[in-house]
């Protein structure tokens, strides 16, 4: 496919060892083969060179000489584009790689749209949109487990499970339409039943994969994780605590935190985004009282809620009103400040809350690493193995996921209403439809252009 001729540095604009300018297009070597010269000043024609290899040379804007550079070309289709990729490496200045990128643009090429060049991957078939899209994820990984699912989608594992059951919804669609087409030798006696199986084995995969959509979010974003209590309970403790430095305001006042914060931070490779709240009181204080509502919104947006108890006071009605709001919520409990004369007792807590309760003293750090376990067994039941299990970490997807189990859920239905069998064909071809949009069949352009727009210069 012909095309024109992009450009954009693809390392981060900052002072660093390397930059990269890359260029790809029907013109990419003829940009090259203008600015290019090898070590003694001639120029040379990278153009005529193999594929696959790396050039020491200086890059020129006419006379002159810009910058010492490592030269990498790439002949389409084996490039990330498909198309013929230039790589110049040159030292990892700003201005250096400005001007090299100048240059690259003064003979021909032009600036290449935020995610362009996977775009191009995507366009020219080099991958497919959930590869594509595993791009970005990986770019924007924040933690262990995001990175490894979004390594494992550009892999294909996406791809395969939903290429899999497309071809097993299209397996049956061919069935019933040869069937009506030669009615005399397919026949489709007894066929709703063996349909129903199919298709109870279809919903099961496409039930999983939109459950484990649950544990991509968190794992994609982090898990937003709510401290709840009452005034001094040691929550803002906690939270320095978790974070390892003294970023919330600690004080024996209560009433000390007014507004919520939020913070990211890592727990054995999980990702939490901790929010630290206003204590929950009644209170006249409009500050305070704001600050209180606010905190009980966070803490109904949260994937988790951890309730501090201060154990050396006695319960009150704002602990019995937290206990009442936490129920039925995924929710930890801490008895804390274990390190001074306990008057609540933590039986009676867990019979109360009808909550596991961990003992914990904020103060001097204890019963923390406890509660870090808890909060990795809730979230991930045993360790995440990304050799079989599929996670699907994209809004996108999830909704064409959505789409098809309801769209089978309809063939069931016309079985068992005893309808006949063209119905079942309109809906299959709807499931197997939004499958291929995961893939990027079908989609309209917006949606592409969309998707792409969010990747980073240079991607
Ligand atoms: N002895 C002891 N004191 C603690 C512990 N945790 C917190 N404290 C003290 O309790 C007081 C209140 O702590 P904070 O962390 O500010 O409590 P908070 O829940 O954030 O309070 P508000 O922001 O007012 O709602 C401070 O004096 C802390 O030093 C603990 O485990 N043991
Ligand atoms: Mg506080």
């Amino acid at each position: 496919m012909k095309s024109d001729t992009i450009a954009a540095i693809a390392t981060g604009m900052s002072a660093s060892g390397i930059g990269i300018v890359r260029i790809s297009g029907s013109g990419a070597f003829s940009v090259i083969d203008e600015i290019y010269r090898d070590k003694e000043g001639r120029a040379v024609k990278l153009s005529e060179g193999k594929s696959h290899t790396v050039h020491y040379g200086f890059i020129y804007d006419g006379d002159q000489r810009l910058d010492e550079a490592l030269v990498l070309i790439m002949k389409g289709p084996h490039s990330y584009t498909a198309e013929d990729t230039v790589e110049i490496n040159c030292h990892g200045g700003i201005l250096v790689v400005k001007k090299i990128l100048e240059a690259v643009i003064r003979r021909g090429a032009r600036t290449a749209e935020p995610g362009e060049f996977t775009k191009r991957a995507f366009l020219n078939g080099r991958m497919d949109l959930a590869q594509a899209e595993a791009v970005a994820d990986i770019i924007h990984s924040t933690n262990e487990y995001a990175l490894r699912s979004s390594v494992s989608q550009l892999g294909g594992s996406v791809s395969k499970k939903i290429g899999g059951l497309r071809s097993g919804i299209l397996y049956e669609i061919a069935f019933i339409e040869s069937a009506l087409d030669d009615p005399e030798h397919i026949s489709l006696d007894g066929y709703g039943e063996r349909l129903l199986k199919a298709l109870d084995s279809f919903m099961g995969e496409l039930d999983g994969l939109i459950r484990s959509a649950d544990d991509g979010r968190v794992m994609r974003e982090g898990i937003k994780t709510v401290i709840l209590g009452k005034p001094n309970a040691g929550k803002s403790s906690l939270m320095n605590v978790l974070l390892g430095e003294e970023r919330a305001i600690v004080t024996e006042i209560a009433g000390t935190t007014r507004d919520t914060l939020e913070e990211h931070i890592y727990l054995q490779g999980i990702s939490l985004n901790v929010v630290d709240t206003a204590g929950i009181r009644d209170t006249q204080d409009v500050v305070e009282k704001i600050g209180v509502e606010r905190a009980l919104k966070a803490a109904s947006e949260g994937d988790l809620i951890i309730y501090v108890v201060d154990g050396s006071r006695p319960l009150d009605d704002s602990d019995r009103e937290i206990m009442e709001f936490i129920r039925g919520r995924r929710s930890i409990l801490l008895l804390n400040k274990t390190d001074l004369d306990l008057v609540v007792d933590k039986g009676t807590l867990e019979e109360l809350s009808g909550n596991r309760v961990i003992p914990v003293s904020a103060k001097e750090e204890q019963g923390i690493e406890e509660l870090e376990r808890e909060i990795k067994s809730m979230f991930y039941h045993g360790d995440l193995t990304f050799n079989d299990q599929v996670y699907i970490t994209n809004v996108r997807h999830k909704e064409a996921l959505e789409h098809a189990f309801s769209s089978l859920k309809m063939v069931k239905e016309s079985i068992e209403s005893g309808m006949p069998e063209d119905f079942y064909s309109i809906d299959l071809m709807d499931a197997y439809e939004q499958l291929g949009f995961i893939l990027g069949e079908a989609v309209d352009d917006d949606l592409v252009n969309e998707i792409f727009s969010r990747f980073c210069m240079g991607k």
